[in-house]
């Protein structure tokens, strides 16, 4: 084998025969979309930490800052004794800052990732500077059904789901998750941050930042695609599109082809004719009584709200009705 070819042979794993068999699934449909879960391998993990320092990328730092501010009322709506379950749990750095509100002997912390390597190795980090901090993760899907550690005595359920990452949901998921959230979490409550409607320009310069980190993050979809699988394309014929769809207010962001072009993937020939575009990600966007009614809806019944003196992100508390 010529050096310099080594590298596109596919690493086989389920991961990559999963991504193999969504990417075929989606360059086969019309229009092309795929799943924006396929986006974080370690360097689009990585890409995305970096998003959330750009300065036009207004969530991180205003959902922190919320955090940072109202912990101990977000707290308060808790109750006693509390099992709080992170839906999709990453790095565990914004719970920090609801557990420090909280008493820790009061916490059983159940943060539930489909990555168990990442999933595990937060929670060792975790665990070191929470000493004493009951944590069980689960590595599951949360969009499907699973089964959450039993409840401890006298303590209620409750849910952690920040960074709008339900904006990625299509309302029709949303409601899904929702509904089976507010199942689980009966007799307890949901605590979840979502990005605002807002000044279209606000939104557009967030997904099209000036140093094109948000570009390579979207890029890195394909990228990804050439190092594991072995997928070729002319890479300087796509293009990082993201806009804002008024009629569903939401962000899309594309991959576009700027030419006529061919992509290969695992012995199949995918074409996109000049103009034609990859679909790869929205984030939806909410007004708050938009979202308490989509959430009563699901079961759940509207508390509290904190959201920042722009108005750009929102905090919200939901009471799971009883069981
Ligand atoms: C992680 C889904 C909340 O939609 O803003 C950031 C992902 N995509 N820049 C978002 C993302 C492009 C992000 N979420």
């Amino acid at each position: 084998m010529k050096p310099g070819i080594e590298w596109r042979q596919p690493r086989a794993s389920a991961e990559n025969q999963q991504f193999a068999a969504d990417l075929h699934a989606a360059l086969s449909r019309a229009p092309k979309a795929i799943s924006p879960k396929y986006f974080y391998d370690e360097t689009g993990s990585r890409l995305f930490e970096r998003i959330c320092e750009l300065p036009e990328y207004y969530p991180t730092r205003t959902e922190l800052a919320l955090l940072r501010t109202h912990a101990a009322d977000m707290a308060a709506q808790f109750g006693g004794g509390v099992q709080l379950v992170e839906y999709g749990a990453g790095a565990l750095l914004k719970v920090r800052l609801l557990l420090d509100a909280l008493p820790r002997e009061t916490v059983q912390f159940v943060p539930v990732d489909i990555s168990g390597p990442h999933l595990l190795a937060a929670c060792d980090g975790l665990a070191g500077d929470y000493p004493g901090l009951a944590i069980q993760p689960l590595v599951a899907d949360f969009t499907r059904p699973h089964t959450l550690p039993p409840c401890p005595r006298g303590s209620r359920r409750v849910g952690f789901f920040p960074g709008s990452s339900i904006g990625n949901f299509t309302p029709a998921e949303a409601d899904a998750f929702l509904r089976l959230a507010a199942a689980e979490l009966a007799g307890g409550g949901l605590l979840i941050g979502i990005d605002l409607v807002k000044d279209e320009a606000v939104l557009h310069a967030a997904y099209n930042d000036a140093a094109g980190v948000t570009a390579a993050f979207n890029m890195n979809l394909l990228d990804r695609a050439a190092r594991e699988l072995g997928a070729e394309f002319p890479r300087d014929g796509f293009e990082h599109l993201a806009f804002y769809n008024p009629a569903y207010r939401r962000i899309e962001m594309h991959l576009r082809a700027t030419r006529a072009l061919d992509l290969q993937l695992g012995g199949e020939i995918y074409a996109f004719h000049e103009g034609e575009t990859l679909h790869t990600e929205h984030s939806h966007k909410y007004t708050v009584s938009g979202f308490q009614a989509m959430a009563a809806r699901a079961g759940f019944r509207p508390g509290k709200v904190w959201i920042d003196a722009n108005r750009w992100f929102a905090v919200l508390w939901l009471e799971a009705g009883p069981p």
